[in-house]
């Protein structure tokens, strides 16, 4: 292994066969060990011990890693679960999703995705326009790996959450996932809410719109999360969109901006004046807010 290269290393835990928790880092040599230990501690911590730890850790070879700035974050204070859905529907069509998509797979999410009724270990991809889903595997999906923050970007956008009262360790990881998803080829936006029946909040994220988080999109003891991927199938290759989320690593080194939003009648104005922008302007929602 060589001196100057980056290390993907992902740790998975699993009690009788079912995943109790994993997590996944992109560090240089020096951190490899440092950051084993710090993953097996996550790993065992759960109130849930594990039967079976894995961790395994890739080369990436000395090329480039690409970078991304991560997306703006609003977080807007619906009261509930179905007016966060009712928002989280209206800003994936204002993100290009067909309404129906958006209904379908808010349906999907609710009952359980996978053909079982429980949760997928991964996203649904589902065609924007027609809302029919995509991914081979409708119990596993697509899982998004090898994404996290430069040290740099972490301790910046941890300090930014904590400021704003968000200190859980899932909105930190969740926002370097959703930007990298966001980039992914053919991808328009994505919903996603946690299965954790602790952790109630969600979110629709696009580069177009940011991360828009609402704190209540289920209620509390719901055990039913997931993501869906939405992807504009014209000009899709769906080989190489998979493999980017996939195996693309990808370092996340630079922090958005962070806003609230306060209620739906806030969220459409913005909305309405921000769908006659330049939708290649990541932060132009963010901006639309503040003049609000
Ligand atoms: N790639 C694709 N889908 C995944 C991945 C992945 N790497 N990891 C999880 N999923 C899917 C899978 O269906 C899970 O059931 C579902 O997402 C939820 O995963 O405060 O914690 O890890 O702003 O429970 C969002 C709000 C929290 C964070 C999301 O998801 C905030 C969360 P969880
Ligand atoms: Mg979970």
């Amino acid at each position: 292994m060589g001196e100057s290269n980056y290390y993907s290393i992902r740790m998975h835990a699993s009690r009788i066969n079912m995943h109790v928790s994993g997590a996944e880092r992109i560090v240089c040599a020096q951190k490899i060990e440092s950051t084993v230990s710090e993953l097996i501690g996550r790993a065992m911590r759960k109130d849930c011990t594990p039967d079976r730890v894995t961790v395994t850790i890739d080369d990436l070879g000395n090329g480039p890693l690409r970078t991304l700035k991560a997306l703006d974050i609003i977080t807007v204070n619906a009261p509930d679960s179905s007016e966060a859905r009712t928002m989280a529907s209206d800003i994936l069509q204002n993100a290009g999703v067909a309404e129906n998509a958006a209904l379908q797979a808010l349906n999907f999410l609710s009952k359980g995705a996978s053909p079982s009724g429980e949760n997928m270990r991964g996203a649904m991809i589902i065609d924007c326009r027609t809302g029919e889903r995509l991914e081979t595997d409708r119990a596993r999906g697509v899982r998004a790996s090898r994404f996290d923050w430069s040290d740099e970007a972490r301790e910046r956008i941890k300090k930014e959450l904590a400021d704003n009262g968000l200190s859980h360790f899932r909105t930190c990881e969740a926002l370097a996932l959703a930007t990298k998803i966001a980039h992914g080829p053919g991808v328009i936006a994505e919903i996603c809410w946690s299965d954790d029946p602790d952790y109630t909040a969600g979110y629709v994220a696009s580069l177009k719109t940011g991360y828009i988080r609402f704190p209540f999109m289920k209620q509390i003891g719901n055990k039913t999360g997931g993501r869906a991927i939405f992807v504009d199938r014209n000009g899709f290759d769906a080989r190489a969109s998979i493999d980017f989320l996939q195996d693309e690593p990808v370092l996340i080194d630079g922090t958005g901006k962070y806003n609230e939003c306060g209620d739906a009648i806030e969220l459409r104005r913005c909305l309405k004046r921000h769908s006659g922008l330049d939708p290649e302007s990541s932060d132009c929602l963010l901006e639309s807010l503040k003049k609000t």
